[in-house]
């Protein structure tokens, strides 16, 4: 599958070392991930906001699951939740329920599949069930 991961850049790289691990488990199951910059752990943003934008959404269009890891609240995920709702794409939401509390737009709309974890492990656990 094509996968399109969904990760804080500007909102904060806290998280940036989880989403390498996920995106590194995505590949070695045999996905293709569009978007693995948001796991680069030595970010650097060369490309204008524009030439960002018009690539992320082809790639959201073209993609068929998304996965997010929102623990770390970021705009630009929820923006990418909502252009992923318009083209009726799936939407794998993770996030840690000892660390935030994910906001009631998400875990209120049935369109989107959440899942709280308490650990790692149970997220691996969770995300295997989400692509087979
Ligand atoms: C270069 C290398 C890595 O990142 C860059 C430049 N910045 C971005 N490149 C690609 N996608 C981005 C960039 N900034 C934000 N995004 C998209 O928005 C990603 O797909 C993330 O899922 C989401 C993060 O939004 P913010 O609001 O936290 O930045």
């Amino acid at each position: 599958m094509k996968i399109y991961f969904a990760g804080s850049i500007r909102g904060g790289r806290a998280d940036a070392p989880l989403y390498h691990r996920i995106i590194e488990y995505l590949k070695a199951k045999g996905h293709q991930v569009l978007t693995e910059h948001v796991g680069n752990l030595n970010l650097i943003e060369s490309r204008g906001d524009k030439a960002i934008y018009e690539q992320d959404t082809g790639w959201l269009r073209e993609s068929d699951l998304l996965i997010g890891e929102c623990t770390t609240p970021s705009l630009g995920v929820g923006y990418e939740l909502a252009y992923a709702e318009r083209f009726l794409k799936p939407c794998h939401l993770f996030y840690n329920k000892t660390k935030c509390s994910l906001s009631a737009m998400l875990t209120g709309n049935p369109f989107y599949f959440i899942h709280p974890y308490n650990t790692e492990e149970e997220l691996f656990k969770i995300l295997d069930e989400c692509i087979l």
